[in-house]
């Protein structure tokens, strides 16, 4: 046996340990540890097997670190086979994390008692593959088809108790659960266990399981939106209805072999290591978080107010700060009924509800942020009004505070410069809304002290957020790549093609949204107010000149019924603008364009392109420390497609070389003025490599 499964005894009760840290992954030397044990269980006189997992948790997965590699004996179906012929009944003592492969380890044991709270699933989705060892095989076996669908499709867990009402799990156990899991294995080892042996159960594709099946998998191709894994996972798990047992085994694995090799499941799991390398402290930072008890926030509005949520929810007291009961009033209203909407989806109780509104304790004096720990300004976007806040804070709180902005754009070192203590002051770049968005830009100033930054990301961790670290620079990582990715969009309209037809191609492609269609989100007059203020030369005027005479006729997106699009007053639908469509034909004859056709694949060049490119800009400039961090972040906070791995893996992913081409000609090109090809970009093309060598 392996040193990373061990057994012992407990009177006639086996105990066999998962002993692989930190979350039990299904290494190769667990997997044959797990087999060895059955086998050398089967010719003692135990009478029945305990499985489970060290560090409360039972097995989080395969080692998504092997995938990709050559296969190594035994396969996970093998060992889960192993399980299920024990001639010894298995009891798998289910906890903590038990997904993917651990689950189907689970589903492999005869019996499966679990905890109230543990998280079962089938994540194997978000990594673009399906479950590879019988798990879309002997979940219908088990549990009602609707549910095994949704289990398998979507990659979400159900918890011990839901598993339990779903008939997953055949006890919910608390106290000491091992001795809980032993008395249960008493309790059954004389009892026959053939059926429970799930491969051996037939189950059949009647007319009524095709008509679910039929309605559940249009919903999953609905949600789906480009991303192939959940629509093959349903596949296999039709197989289980209409092949026997052994046939719909190879096809699921099968189906999985096609997957880990495919560009989807390779960005998908660039995303999982990106995400967790991202939040990693910087190598060149020591020290330990300072403590975060209180948390103190600027500004009741929609960024302030998300971002009370987010502390509060965490179980944080939150003084919220603004200049008038009355935008206290508002902000607190707005805050509750969020929380409310969530009572009807079951998300909090009505009890919640009240525990976190009386986390948040409305003030309108900067007094009383003197003894919040971490104090976050979330107030209008302009210096003047930050540098002035920023002189408030100083001069009330505490020693050692730390002092965060959440600025898009700004200058954190000059925000940071108007205090006497820079060195507790960074930017933690929130993105709307914030109780929701996961991403957190951590914005690292010039004097910023290591445990403050520390503290950030432990803040980040907290909340559950995805932290990202970058440093000082206009608009940081993402807002600063939109800039290019926006201007192509709206030259392409200049050019000829219309907002529907980027949009859709974008959308196609897996953005959640096209630029113009965000644009119309956001209002129309932001972007104009903001060129209005800078001192554009006339080629950058020019590219949104069309957005412009939108915004001068009255078309300022949603917020007036129309923009680029027309807006139902009721549904908010969309639909074609045709004032819109006369507004940009005046505009190109006014500009004297020959209007030409566009093809979606340059649509898709041209903005990815352009992103990566001023991707690599940052990189180079060390704005952003690695190319995984901005993919992290376009994920995250701008609606990028995970099965796509963010725009620099995109471009890694068609080819630097190609990228590279197509940035040649183009600063060549008639749009020659828009284009600076990174040096970096293009010396990383030479090679055979990616961004981060
Ligand atoms: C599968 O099972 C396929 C099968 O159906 C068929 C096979 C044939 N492998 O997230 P954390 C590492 S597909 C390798 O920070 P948390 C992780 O990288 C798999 N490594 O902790 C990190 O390492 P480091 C289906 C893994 O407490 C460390 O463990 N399973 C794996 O916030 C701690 O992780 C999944 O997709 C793994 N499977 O969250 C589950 N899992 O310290 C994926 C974790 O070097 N895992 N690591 O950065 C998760 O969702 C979370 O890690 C989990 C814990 C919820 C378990």
């Amino acid at each position: 046996m392996s040193g990373q499964v061990r057994t012992e005894s407990r009177g006639d009760i086996a105990i066999v340990w998962v002993d692989h840290p930190p979350v039990n992954a299904l290494s190769q030397a667990v997997r044959q540890g797990l087999v060895d044990a059955v086998a050398e269980l089967a010719v003692t006189d135990h009478k029945a097997i305990v499985l489970a997992g060290v560090n409360d948790t039972f097995i989080a997965g395969a080692d998504i670190r092997e995938f990709g590699k050559p296969p190594m004996a035994p396969g996970l179906f093998e060992v889960c086979d192993a399980i299920e012929a024990s001639p010894l009944p298995v009891v798998a003592l289910v906890q903590g994390n038990t997904l993917g492969g651990g689950l189907e380890v689970a589903l492999g044991a005869h019996y499966r008692v679990a905890t109230a709270n543990t998280r079962l699933g089938f994540p194997e989705v978000n990594l673009g593959l399906v479950p590879g060892a019988g798990g879309t095989q002997r979940t219908p076996r088990l549990i009602a088809l609707t549910d095994a669908i949704d289990m398998v499709t979507s990659g979400k867990p159900v918890s011990g108790k839901r598993a339990a009402e779903m008939g997953l799990v055949d006890a919910v156990v608390d106290g000491d659960l091992l001795e809980a899991a032993i008395g249960f294995a008493a309790k059954i080892v004389d009892d026959p266990f053939e059926e429970r042996r799930l491969s051996r159960r037939s189950i059949e594709m009647t007319d009524e399981v095709a008509e679910q099946f039929a309605a559940a998998m249009r919903a999953v191709e609905k949600r789906a939106k480009g991303a192939v894994a959940p629509i093959r996972a349903g596949e296999c798990v039709r197989n289980a209805y209409t092949m026997p047992f052994a046939d719909g085994l190879k096809a699921e694995r099968d189906t999985f072999m096609e997957l880990v090799v495919g560009d989807q499941s390779k960005a998908m799991r660039h995303m999982f290591f990106s995400e967790r390398l991202a939040s990693k402290p910087p190598k060149d930072i020591s020290g330990e978080a300072r403590p975060i008890r209180t948390v103190g926030v600027l500004g009741a509005g929609t960024m302030g107010g998300g971002i009370a949520m987010t502390y509060a929810e965490a179980g944080l007291p939150v003084t919220l700060l603004d200049m008038s009961q009355e935008a206290l009033d508002r902000g607190l209203s707005v805050i509750e009924k969020n929380w409310r909407r969530g009572i009807r989806s079951g998300r909090v109780t009505e009890a919640g509800v009240s525990e976190r509104m009386a986390r948040l304790h409305p003030t309108t004096s900067f007094d009383d942020l003197a003894d919040c720990d971490l104090i976050i300004e979330a107030v209008f976007e302009t210096m003047d009004v930050k540098r002035d806040v920023f002189r408030k804070i100083d001069a009330v709180a505490k020693p050692g505070a730390v002092l965060a902005t959440n600025t898009s754009y700004l200058d954190v070192d000059a925000i940071a410069a108007e205090t006497d203590r820079p060195q507790d002051v960074l930017g933690m770049h929130y993105f709307s809304p914030a109780n929701i968005m996961k991403l957190l830009e951590i914005v690292r100033a010039e004097k910023t002290a290591d445990d403050v930054l520390l503290t950030a990301l432990k803040a980040a961790k907290l909340t559950g957020k995805t932290a990202v670290i970058a440093g000082v620079g206009h608009g940081f990582i993402g807002n600063r790549l939109l800039t290019p990715y926006q201007r192509q969009a709206h030259l392409m309209l200049l050019e000829g093609a219309s907002p529907q037809q980027i949009d859709q191609a974008l959308t196609r492609f897996g953005m959640a949204m096209g630029p113009f269609a965000m644009g119309d989100l956001a209002g129309l007059d932001i972007g104009y107010k903001s060129r209005q203020d800078q001192d554009l030369n006339e080629e950058e005027r020019r590219v949104y000149r069309i957005a412009d005479a939108l915004v001068e006729a009255g078309h300022l997106g949603q917020k007036s019924g129309s923009g680029f699009y027309s807006y139902d007053p009721e549904t908010r639908a969309r639909s074609h603008n045709p004032a819109a469509e006369g507004i940009v034909n005046k505009v190109r004859t006014e500009l004297g364009i020959n209007q030409r056709e566009i093809s979606d694949e340059e649509i898709i060049e041209r903005t990815q392109f352009a992103l990566a490119n001023e991707g690599a800009h940052v990189l180079s400039e060390g704005i952003a420390a690695r190319s995984s961090d901005i993919d992290t972040v376009y994920v995250h906070g701008y609606g990028y497609p995970r099965w796509r791995g963010g725009p620099m893996h995109y471009a890694e992913t068609v080819g630097l070389k190609t990228v590279a081409e197509k940035l040649r000609e183009w600063s060549n090109g008639p749009n020659a003025v828009h284009w600076t090809p990174s040096d970096l970009l293009m010396e990383r093309a030479e090679g055979d490599g990616g961004f981060d060598q």
